[in-house]
């Protein structure tokens, strides 16, 4: 019984760790996330529509808050404070895309999403911010189609950018429309998701499906928004399509803390000509390292004509590669997240 004291002490410590942690997800939350609409109500509305405006980044986060918020109570559980949800990836993107200026206008034409000038705009002339459009408009939209928002589809209307609007849908019936395959795999999620014997691998597997159709619908669109970035930008968003396509097939768990993990080895800032990993001086050793890795993995991909992806699809078949992968992946995401920041 001489170890009863020390163990309710590792016990005491490990709890009330463990409630710090709970009570302090705030800190993982993307920028300007208080300041974000959390409820339709928050929007504007004309004509019985609530009218939001996407090309604004507080108003599209307002969107991932209100998914997030309306499908809280199907993560409940797996974890507390909807941790588990898996559309925080989507979400942490949008705020990594802010935080890095990649929602800004790329061909410095306006100072649309500049510090110095319009902060809280996003450029139709961003790559960055036109796919996301589609994976924030897309899931968001079905979600109402699936009736789990509260709302009904035609009460809810997205305004255009100020260009380009031709390339873009704007409500549940239009999106509909113009991308109904990739509409079906997120209702499919959204279905599943509301099944009371899903379970979260499959879930993820519904996720990562409607994820990867929506690029493979879109990104044709906007190849010419790549000659607005320096080649080491635009070479990174080619490279992180292709990253898109070996994660989904992992089955990556898009949560609060795992993908906050995950966005420490991405690169602080849009690439300048001269930066090449994984000699870039003001990054860390993870976000040198991970760069240079995910360079690799394109031009492996480039070089076998894609039969990489296909074995690697193939491997991650089976249950058991897919959580080993994983692990090997976190290990590595650990011990770098772990090298202090120079
Ligand atoms: C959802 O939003 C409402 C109103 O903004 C809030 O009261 C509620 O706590 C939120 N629920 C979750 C699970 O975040
Ligand atoms: C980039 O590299 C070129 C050629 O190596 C050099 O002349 C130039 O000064 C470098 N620019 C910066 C900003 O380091
Ligand atoms: C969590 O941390 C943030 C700063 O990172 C702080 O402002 C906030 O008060 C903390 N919340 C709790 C509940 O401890």
């Amino acid at each position: 019984m001489a170890h009863f004291p020390s163990l309710v002490c590792v016990l005491v410590i490990c709890f009330s760790a463990c409630l710090a942690g709970a009570s302090n997800f705030s800190a993982l939350y993307p920028p300007r996330w208080t300041e974000s609409p959390g409820k339709f109500s928050d929007y504007r509305v004309e004509n019985n529509k609530y009218i939001i405006d996407p090309w604004i980044y507080t108003e599209r986060m307002g969107m991932y808050k209100i998914l997030l918020n309306q499908t809280a109570r199907y993560f409940e559980r797996f974890a507390p404070d909807n941790e588990q949800n898996i559309l925080w990836g989507l979400t942490l993107q949008n705020g990594w895309q802010y935080r890095t200026g990649r929602l800004a206008d790329p061909t410095r034409r306006t100072n649309c999403g500049y510090a110095s000038g319009d902060d809280l705009c996003i450029s139709v002339n961003s790559w960055w911010a036109d796919l996301n459009y589609f994976l924030c408009a897309l899931p968001f939209l079905a979600a109402i189609d699936s009736g789990i928002m509260g709302v009904s589809p035609n009460e809810v209307l997205l305004l255009p950018p100020p260009t380009d609007q031709m390339k873009f849908c704007y409500d549940v019936s239009s999106c509909r429309s113009a991308f109904l395959v990739t509409m079906n795999k997120w209702n499919a999620f959204y279905k599943y998701l509301q099944s009371p014997s899903s379970n979260f691998d499959d879930l993820l597997k519904y996720l990562w499906d409607a994820h990867t159709s929506t690029l493979d619908s879109t990104e044709k669109s906007f190849e010419d928004r790549y000659s607005y970035y320096y080649k080491p930008e635009a070479d990174f968003e080619k490279t992180w399509l292709v990253t898109v396509e070996y994660l989904a097939p992992t089955r990556f768990p898009t949560t609060l803390i795992k993908v906050h993990e995950f966005q420490e080895g991405l690169p602080p800032r849009g690439l300048l000509p001269n930066d090449t990993a994984p000699f870039i001086s003001d990054f860390t050793s993870f976000q040198n390292f991970f760069l240079f890795a995910l360079n690799s993995l394109y031009a492996v991909d480039k070089y076998t004509g894609s039969l990489s992806l296909t074995v690697w699809k193939t491997l991650m078949k089976s249950e058991i590669t897919r959580k080993e992968t994983l692990q090997v992946f976190y290990k590595f995401v650990e011990i770098f997240n772990s090298i202090p920041a120079k």
